[in-house]
């Protein structure tokens, strides 16, 4: 369980180990019945690459309408609560008292990346993210709080958690790529990131 600190990105290597993840990977699939994966489409109108939906009282969707947090999925339905797995490893780590009220869940499948993007539509920043990769590696990119300038990358592994605060917050980040089929956490291959986030 290395600790690396990136950029003010504060990385724990192999927080959870492979019983912690099947464990998550369990509580997982009744909210991906319930709110299934959906490709959002950029403000611009094309598809990401990377599927997505939430758990919580708030999830993140985008579509040419913009991007923006709601009580629903777009099919209609209220999202699934958070597992208590995934809201231990919040407590434990942040130490705080409130609890996030948004748990989005990204899957990339072959081929799936995230552009360097800043995460800027909660509305107070001084609250931390928190990040769990389940799956296959990936190539993660971490950029300047402006656009431009040197970036650093690191791959992240199944079971690392990765905790944004103070000015990394703000920071420019993406994934590259993943190693497909590097992982066999999940039956059919690919990666799933949660992002533990309060946004309002
Ligand atoms: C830094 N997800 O969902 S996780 C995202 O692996 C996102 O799916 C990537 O970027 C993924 O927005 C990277 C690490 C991460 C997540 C949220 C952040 C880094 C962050 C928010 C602010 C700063
Ligand atoms: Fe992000």
């Amino acid at each position: 369980m290395a600790r690396l600190v990136l950029r003010g990105f504060d990385i724990r290597k192999g927080h959870l180990d492979s019983a912690a993840q099947q464990q998550v990977v369990v509580a997982l699939r009744p909210i991906l019945k319930a709110a299934p994966l959906f490709n959002p489409s950029t403000a611009s109108g094309r598809k990401m690459s990377v599927r997505m939906t939430s758990a919580g009282g708030l999830g993140w969707v985008s579509d040419t309408a913009g991007y923006r947090y709601q009580e629903t999925h777009p099919k209609g339905v209220p999202w699934p609560d958070i597992p208590n797995d995934v809201l231990k490893i919040w407590r434990e780590l942040t130490g705080l008292e409130r609890d996030p009220d948004c748990c989005l869940i990204n899957y990339y499948g072959e081929g799936a990346r995230m552009g360097l993007h800043q995460d800027k539509d909660e509305a107070d920043f001084s609250w931390p993210v928190l990040s769990v990769s389940l799956g296959d590696d990936a190539l993660f990119r971490i950029g300047n709080t402006s656009r431009g300038g040197k970036t650093e990358s690191i791959w992240l592994n199944s079971g690392d958690v990765v905790i944004m605060g103070g000015p990394a917050r703000l920071a420019y980040h993406g994934i590259d790529r993943i190693r497909f089929g590097s992982s066999r956490l999940l039956p059919k291959g690919g990666r799933v990131n949660l992002t533990l986030r309060v946004a309002t």
